[in-house]
């Protein structure tokens, strides 16, 4: 197959470029790398075919989905609290280009679109775990962004033939994700701290929680998503379905690194929701998906690669 990865030099779509050409696929990649970076293609850089382009430029796009049978579209501006400062340019980035993704899948016959959408979509609701046939509630313009999204992916799915997938991240996290941004995982900023010796600050006191997922287990959803016949046309949620709290990383993150992590606590970051954890029956049960990496264990590879890295 021929496919299609925006944001492929980002974090997520640049594993999943990895795993496509570990399967035979041939990959073309679209990324502005305002945030993704060419470094992140290092170990199969000569495989890929590479553009330097914004899903802005819709006739780019329509020229890079050309036969092309698939399209995983990641490329987005990811942070909530830099659409909230700059609700205009997200909104271009994250609604516009994913318009331009569709309409170039539709001109060029691209049988399928598989999008990163996020479990901002899910807002305010205080109910817990997170499922899809709940109403979405979002409460930043980036959780408005993906939902309409989303929503255009199901119309596009129902008016012109071109089957789409919408997986709503949980808490991704993994190498490659750049713990030096400020708009970073946590996973990402506490295991850089620990690495270099340094006090990680917790907003709050720690007892919050969140459905991390590691990498390899999104990368499995997005291959199942791009296959399985059934898909076409759904959402899912793409998460372990299982709750670690700050605290709790911190203890992991001691016993792998070897060293007590001394958190300093700080206020709760503003806009923060207190509790998060997905609802992953419909994927299990539709895809097969199953995640394979622990948090603890995702963790401890994570560290390596960071170990390696310095
Ligand atoms: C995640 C997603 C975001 C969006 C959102 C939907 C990431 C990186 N972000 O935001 O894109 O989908 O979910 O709800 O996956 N924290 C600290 N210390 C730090 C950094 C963070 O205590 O140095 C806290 C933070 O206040 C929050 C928790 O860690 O309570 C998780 O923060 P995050 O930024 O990793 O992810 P989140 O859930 O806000």
């Amino acid at each position: 197959m021929k496919v299609l990865v925006t944001g492929g030099a980002g974090f997520i779509g640049s594993h999943i470029s990895q795993r496509l050409i570990g399967e035979g696929h041939e990959v073309r990649i679209l990324d502005n790398l305002s945030t993704g970076r060419k470094e992140n293609l290092f170990e199969f850089a000569d495989k890929v075919e590479f553009r330097e382009g914004d899903i802005r430029n819709a006739a780019l796009v329509q020229e890079l989905a050309r036969e092309c049978d698939l399209i995983y579209h990641q490329a987005a501006v990811v942070s909530v609290p830099y659409s909230v400062e700059h609700p205009q340019e997200t909104h271009d980035v994250n609604i516009q280009g994913t318009i331009n993704v569709l309409q170039a899948a539709r001109a060029c016959r691209v049988k399928r679109v598989v999008f990163a959408c996020s479990a901002a979509v899910y807002g305010e609701d205080p109910e817990l775990p997170k499922r899809e046939t709940m109403a979405p509630l979002p409460v930043s313009p980036y959780g408005v962004e993906k939902i309409t999204g989303e929503y255009y992916l199901g119309a596009w799915n129902a008016l012109y033939g071109v089957q789409t997938v919408s997986l709503r991240y949980f808490n991704v996290f993994g190498p490659r994700q750049d713990p030096r941004s400020p708009y970073s995982g946590v996973i990402s900023v506490f295991v850089d701290r620990a690495l270099s010796g340094a006090q990680p600050t917790v907003f709050g006191d720690g007892e919050q929680y969140r459905d991390f997922v590691f990498i390899d287990n999104v990368v499995q959803a997005n291959m199942l998503a791009g296959r399985v016949e059934a898909a076409a046309g759904r959402c899912y949620n793409v998460g372990c379905g299982e709750k670690t709290s700050l605290n709790e990383l911190l203890g992991m993150l001691g016993r792998i690194c070897d060293r007590e992590m001394e958190p300093q606590y700080a206020d709760p970051r503003a806009g923060d929701i207190r509790e998060s954890v997905a609802d992953i029956s419909r994927i299990k049960r539709e895809l097969g998906y199953a995640p394979k990496v622990a948090v603890e264990d995702g963790l401890r590879q994570l560290v390596e690669y960071e170990r390696a890295k310095r």
